[in-house]
């Protein structure tokens, strides 16, 4: 049986109407009221297709396809169902819906694998309310403990561990929920690719062959808060402009980098004390910084860091920097990849091998299984933006390659 690409459609217009700016985009934030009820959503979807639900104190869910075996490690797939703010109705949701199309063609098709298949959607896979990113695949693989739920504040102050109690997840029982790693025999993921290369190619189907991890920053500058008008040039400790100093050094470094793929973004910034009529005393941002080479990406932190230093001290100013996470790229399991290029002859899908700028939860499941992901296009490149689209055509061929290469692994 093939995908059905309206049935792909259907469910993915239904979860984006969990949207908290709806006709500005799409914005389900994690441990929102929007991400709670798209996950009520995607539990009965899930249960309407026979899957048993398991979930953690995270808020991760995990919707099993029983297998033949189901005492064997089983297949994951899955992705995720929180968005950026005013971003797009595909990332993420691609990867849930093609999964749980899977289980669908499968069950219509009489079919039963030999290892239970797992459609997963991980918690807070986007890093921009708490500023750690993949909270709920971090969580599985032991990347974070529950005390750095503790840590991981936002902008406003709240910790993840403070809004979980709140909303009723019981975060205490942390340890309890991941005191073991899950025994997984292969993870496969399908994502947009939130680039233009599959397009500008006219491929509809890319093989990841390594995922670039990001390592995060959140810099404070301290400068002197003063008059816009009455404070001359020569006197000014303005942290704004330290920052924009500091912010063009990190775009100067990552563009003379000689690596296959690096990249450096300041998303978030916040001045005190935000009035046009003075100058900002604090500047608090965030720095992004991606590579598929973790020496790499060290050298442009290092080379940044000497930056900061110079610039801040050159204007009299001072600054604090604190490491989110340094995360190390993965590169995607060889035998996964593999049989996605038997999976695609057979199908007669032409395929391209491509890296992956952005991370997924694929990178941290690296850590338990071998793990590997399909990407879809996405018209002219654009994600993280209400802009994003996609040909459903490409989303059901892309659901074909994932349904071919899990039934392939869980007969393994
Ligand atoms: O930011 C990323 O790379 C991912 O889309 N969350
Ligand atoms: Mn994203
Ligand atoms: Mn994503």
């Amino acid at each position: 049986m093939k995908a059905d690409a309206a049935q792909l459609n259907d469910w993915l217009m239904r979860i984006d109407t969990f949207n908290a700016t709806p006709g500005e985009g799409t914005t389900r934030a994690v441990y929102t009221k929007e991400f709670y009820r798209a996950r009520e959503y995607l539990k009965k979807e899930m249960q309407d297709l026979g899957l048993e639900i398991h979930e953690d104190c995270v808020g991760n869910i995990y919707g099993e396809y029983k297998g033949r075996h189901p005492e064997c490690p089983p297949v994951w797939t899955g992705s995720h169902i929180d968005t950026v703010p005013h971003g797009g109705r595909y990332d993420g949701m691609a990867g849930v819906f093609a999964a749980l199309e899977v289980i669908r063609m499968m069950k219509s098709d009489g079919y039963q694998p030999k290892r239970s298949i797992f459609v997963n959607a991980y918690a807070g896979e986007e890093m921009s309310r708490f500023g750690m990113c993949c909270i709920g695949s971090r969580a599985i693989v032991g990347r974070i403990h529950q005390q750095d739920l503790k840590d991981a504040r936002n902008m406003a102050g709240e910790s993840i561990f403070d809004v979980l109690s709140h909303d009723g997840f019981e975060p205490e029982r942390f340890n309890r929920d991941f005191s073991t790693k899950p025994r997984v025999h292969a993870s496969l993921e399908l994502h947009i690719e939130q680039n233009r290369i599959l397009q500008d190619k006219d491929i509809s189907i890319g093989i990841v062959t390594g995922i670039c991890a990001p390592t995060n920053l959140r810099c404070e500058i301290h400068g002197i808060q003063s008059h816009a008008g009455g404070t001359s040039m020569e006197d000014r400790r303005d942290a704004f402009m330290a920052s924009a100093e500091i912010a063009l050094a990190l775009e100067h470094l990552a563009k003379a980098s000689d690596s296959e793929y690096i990249t450096g973004t300041v998303g978030a910034m916040k001045l005190e004390p935000g009035a046009a009529n003075v100058i900002p005393g604090q500047a608090d941002f965030s720095i992004d910084i991606r590579s598929i080479s973790a020496q790499d990406k060290d050298d442009l932190v290092e080379a940044l860091q000497r930056k900061i230093d110079e610039i801040t001290r050159n204007r009299g100013v001072t600054y604090q920097l604190e490491q989110l996470n340094n995360d190390t790229p993965y590169i995607c399991s060889p035998h996964i990849r593999e049989l996605l290029h038997e999976s695609a002859k057979e199908l007669e899908l032409p395929v391209l091998d491509m890296i992956s700028g952005a991370y997924h939860d694929s990178l941290m499941l690296g850590d338990i299984t071998d793990a590997a992901m399909i990407f879809i296009p996405c018209k002219d490149g654009i994600s993280h933006d209400r802009k994003e689209s996609i040909d459903m055509d490409d989303l059901a061929k892309g659901t074909d390659l994932l349904a071919a290469t899990l039934r392939r692994l869980s007969e393994e």
